[in-house]
């Protein structure tokens, strides 16, 4: 559990600095050339600090994929620093950004419990404060891998970010609520709406941004009230004043700009509940039945090489990336080079918890033929679940966990 009081910090992080540091090492000159360059792994740079992340001015901002309502990705090629600086962290909004203000924001707890509740800005911080290092990802994150096209955001790798949240367990709040028996599930809702209009699909009048909750996953420690993220305030974008982090499920459970939480003694059945977000399930009778998306399944991305990247024959070039598996651990990832043909263990980096991501490394010795070269990550977690090569086309347009190939021009 890496649930931890606030300012407990892992003990390994000299370890670590060193690890993240070679990675830093590349990437200005990446991004101040313009083009893609080799990793200089032996330089010494100054290493990126992972306790208090800050935004390089040297590094680029987010890519966008929409502009409005916004959307925009996290440069994966730069990955180096455990914790994702606020000001890169991907952004993924369905409505226009709320504006809101903490002092007059209240948030209603009602529902299927005893007393209904209305709680402040600063009763809730006063209720209690943990921290939680947790990544979210995008369930359509690595979209632009399906094919056909699929609706929605076409995300290419970074629909995904890691921080470290300060909150307080939906939990404590529902208690105080009372949850009555009978109750089934927890639905959280934003402050954002609108109208959706074809071809996405039309609905009727305006809709809120919410999702819900079965009502155990709502009760585990892991399952935050937010109102900071890496020891700042949230972001307008990132659900100021307050936002629900549900680590270790795909980003969709977090909900941003909460405004109320409703206990249910019935499923919920909202358009980003069944419609958005939701995947085909073969049942035991053979019927395949629509299920909402929930847990994050085990996943790897190289971040360097990029896709398309030149690199220098005969070279040895630093492969580099991350990987993650929700609430289980990353237990191994696994290289190719030749496309899958064989398979070759990384190096991966001693900080390793659920919730988050394990950074891998792999030093390639860079063939002298020049050519087109495929590249490949492959993780296995601590329960023994391997990332596919294959997509399962059961998953329409969301959990998009399959080996990415990424090909390289050796030159
Ligand atoms: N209120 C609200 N919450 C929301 C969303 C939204 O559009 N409105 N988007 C969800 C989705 S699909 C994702 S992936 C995450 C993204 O969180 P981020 O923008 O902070 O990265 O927020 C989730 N919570
Ligand atoms: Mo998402």
């Amino acid at each position: 559990m890496n649930i931890h009081q606030s300012h407990s910090e892992a003990p390994d992080h000299l370890e670590r600095r060193a690890f993240l540091g070679r990675a830093a090492a590349a990437l200005p000159v990446l991004y101040a050339a313009g083009r893609p360059v080799n990793s200089k792994a032996e330089e010494e740079e100054p290493a990126a600090t992972d306790e208090k992340p800050m935004a390089d001015p040297a590094y680029p901002g987010v890519i966008s994929r929409q502009r409005q309502p916004r959307n925009a990705e996290f440069p994966f090629p730069t990955l180096n620093s455990f914790l994702t600086p606020n000001e890169q962290f991907y952004i993924r909004t369905h409505f226009e950004v709320p504006r809101l203000q903490a002092t007059d924001w209240k948030l209603k707890v009602e529902g299927h419990v005893e007393r209904p509740v209305e709680i402040s800005y600063d009763e809730l911080r006063k209720a209690g404060s943990q921290e939680l290092t947790a990544l979210l990802e995008c369930s359509g994150n690595s979209r632009v891998l399906l094919e056909p096209p699929q609706v929605s955001i076409r995300w290419e790798q970074a629909g995904v970010s890691n921080a470290r949240w300060t909150g307080v367990p939906l939990s404590a709040v529902l208690k105080r609520a009372g949850v009555k028996p009978g109750a089934v599930e927890v639905i959280l809702e934003g402050h954002d709406a609108g109208e959706f209009k074809p071809p996405q699909s039309s609905t009727p009048g305006k809709i809120h941004y919410a999702r819900s909750l079965p009502l155990e996953q709502a009760h585990r420690p892991e399952v935050l009230l937010a109102w900071q993220m890496n020891g700042s305030d949230l972001p307008p974008e990132h659900g100021y004043p307050v936002r629900a982090v549900v680590a270790g499920w795909y980003g969709m459970a977090s909900v941003k700009w909460l405004r109320r939480i409703i206990v249910t003694d019935r499923p919920f059945h909202g358009y980003f509940q069944t419609f958005a977000y939701s995947i085909w399930e073969r049942q035991p009778d053979g019927l395949p039945t629509l299920v909402p998306v929930t847990r994050m399944h085990v996943k790897s991305q190289i971040a360097r090489p990029m896709l398309h990247e030149a690199v220098e024959r005969k070279a040895r070039y630093r492969v580099h990336g991350a990987a993650w598996a929700g609430e289980a651990e990353v237990s191994r990832v696994e290289i190719s080079t030749n496309g899958g043909k064989s398979w070759e263990a990384a190096r991966l980096d001693e900080r390793s918890e659920p919730f988050t991501w394990r950074f891998f490394e792999y030093q390639w010795q860079v063939p002298s033929q020049p050519g087109r070269y495929t590249l490949m990550s492959r993780a296995t977690d601590s329960r023994g679940n391997v990332q596919p090569l294959e997509r399962d086309g059961d998953r329409r347009n969301a959990v998009v966990n399959h080996v990415q190939p990424m090909e390289v021009l050796v030159r």
